[in-house]
């Protein structure tokens, strides 16, 4: 039953900022999928007889490959698979289902905000037993396993149906499809005040909840409108599809640009929010006001006590280093840690694991807490919805009392997708090699203070993590970072991250782009960005 197959290892599976993603042909070449999952459980021990959880975005090819998981890890000694119905669990859920049933880990198959299709992307990726995904121990032992792999193991039965809940045991190991909403949506009213929400919106509130045509879907349609009493119809684009309609399912202002236009409209709602592929990401926008995911995180932290989940307070906030720096003024308020950590949910594990923080955000529209061990789009959306409903006030009112409480951090990304890869590189270099002589210097009227590649300690495992970004900070606390995407699929993506700290309340009215402007244009000086790049306007700006 189980078979042995000779296989010839690809030198290209290292996994990224959040696990392997690559173009679906790629992944369609013979064994690419097997051999990587190989990979993956030759790196680990000890899981012989235990639970491993499978779940997807639903996007294009995520049915195959969870075939062929299901039938690896049998053939590999896991002694339980637990798969979501249609092969589907968003990647905070499955974080939840890995921790509820106390599973040894997961394999979650999403390229998350990216495109998908039959010539888009896919990925997979593997989460530890807290939830979280794969520290780079973990990451770093898969691919070196990868380079060298020669056979890999796989059991020689039928295809599981996928679709109709409930166990089956085939050759001593239980195959157990789930609902993919139930446990998720039953922590979701524990740790908000669901009747508080409700009230709310009885009271007329309105409330539009773009799903982007993928994994949020039904999880947004059972607790919104089922749970929560909004009317049918609040929810949109709930049907998961595989190409996710063709669009990117990547909730900014560019990629969610209809909600972004209902929001800023005369009869808008009174609070808009979209989640991504995979469904930990989300975007927040109130009736005529964006919030972004830098501010979203210090007003989720300085009011979450107002949801029953964290009604005791917080242990800590964590930040990516390039998220701006204004939750860190809500955790010297609240007298708790703050932790800055590099970008990727997975250095959040030890400090959540180890009760250092309880809530975490980046700047790329992620937030999340203690709860799961990934970012949570929809639990940032009801943990909004819980604030909004005991303050009784609006978004925008909430925001601007936060900006004059603590200052407004003026914060702006410009992503240049689809470099070509060496000169990517070469502009990071270049910057590396100015970082001893930047400090003193003056652009603009800006003086440098300090210029340094940012390299995180761990303070509980004491990993250290190099090169995670160029960081320039101005006297002032104005900073700009360079780093390059780990995420991407084709070339190369430089972001450049440009933050300006505003205590000046009449100045807190300005649009980010020209509050910015001296700063993009000192970014542009000191990274030769269209020189190096050959482009004169970023990609994408959020
Ligand atoms: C990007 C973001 C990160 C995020 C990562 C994974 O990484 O900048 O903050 O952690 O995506 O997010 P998701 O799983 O939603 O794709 P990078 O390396 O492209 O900047």
């Amino acid at each position: 039953m189980i078979k042995t197959v000779p296989t010839t290892p690809y030198q290209d599976q290292k996994p990224g900022t959040s696990g392997l993603r690559k173009k679906v042909p790629e992944f369609q070449q013979q064994n690419y999928a097997e051999n990587f999952i190989q990979s993956i459980f030759d790196s680990l021990e000890g899981f012989s007889g235990k639970t491993l959880v499978i779940g997807g975005d639903g996007r294009y090819y995520n049915r195959e490959v969870i075939q062929i998981a299901i039938k690896m890890a049998l053939a590999n000694g896991f002694g339980k698979v637990m798969v979501g119905k249609g092969g589907i669990l968003s990647t905070p859920a499955a974080s939840h289902v890995i921790r509820k049933y106390k599973a040894f880990g997961g394999i979650i198959l999403s390229a998350s905000h990216n495109p998908g299709g039959p010539t888009e992307d896919f990925g997979i990726k593997y989460n530890i037993g807290n939830g979280g995904p794969a520290p780079e121990k973990i990451t770093d032992a898969i691919f070196a396993r990868s380079k060298v792999i020669t056979e890999y193991k796989i059991a020689d039965i039928a295809d599981i149906n996928l679709d109709r809940i409930g166990s089956q045991t085939v050759d001593g190991m239980t195959i157990a499809v789930i609902d993919p909403v139930e446990d998720y949506a039953a922590l979701m009213e524990q740790l908000f005040d669901f009747g508080a929400i409700r009230s709310l919106i009885n009271l007329g509130f309105r409330v539009v909840f773009d799903a982007m045509s993928a994994v949020t879907g039904p999880y947004a349609k059972e607790i919104i409108e089922n749970r929560l009493g909004a009317p049918v119809g609040s929810v949109k684009n709930f049907m998961p599809l595989p190409d996710f309609g063709g669009h990117h399912p990547d909730p900014n202002l560019v990629h969610a640009k209809e909600l972004y236009d209902e929001m800023m409209g005369d009869d808008a709602p009174d609070f808009g929010a979209a989640s991504d592929g995979d469904g930990d990401r989300n975007l927040i926008i109130g009736k005529g006001m964006y919030v972004t995911p830098s501010d979203s995180l210090a007003i989720l932290a300085a009011n979450a006590n107002l949801a029953p989940g964290y009604s005791s307070g917080l242990a800590g906030i964590a930040r990516s280093m390039p998220t701006s720096g204004a939750a860190d003024r809500v955790a010297e308020k609240l007298g708790i840690g703050m932790y800055e950590t590099p970008t990727g949910w997975k250095f959040f594990g030890n400090l959540l694991d180890e009760g250092l923080a309880t809530i975490c955000g980046e700047e790329s529209a992620g937030t999340g807490s203690n709860h799961v061990r990934e970012k949570d789009g929809l639990w940032a959306v009801l943990l909004w919805l819980n604030i909004l409903a005991v303050r009784g006030e609006s978004v925008s009112d909430i925001v601007n009392q936060h900006w004059a409480a603590y200052g407004r951090n003026y914060y702006s990304r410009h992503d240049y997708e689809g470099v070509d890869t060496d000169a990517a590189n070469d502009l990071i270099a270049a910057l590396r090699d100015k970082l001893a002589t930047l400090p003193g210097t003056t652009h603009r009227g800006l003086t440098v203070q300090s210029a340094d590649d940012f390299a995180y300690h761990d303070p509980v495992d004491h990993s250290i993590s190099s090169h995670q970004g160029i960081r320039i900070l101005f006297e002032g606390g104005s900073r700009v970072v360079f780093r390059l995407s780990g995420t991407g699929t084709s070339g190369a993506t430089l972001r450049v991250y440009i933050e300006r700290y505003e205590p000046d309340t009449t100045r807190h009215g300005l649009d980010t782009q020209e509050a910015l402007a001296d700063l993009i244009a000192v970014a542009e000086e000191i990274g030769e960005i269209s020189g190096r790049t050959g482009r004169s306007a970023p990609s994408v700006i959020t």
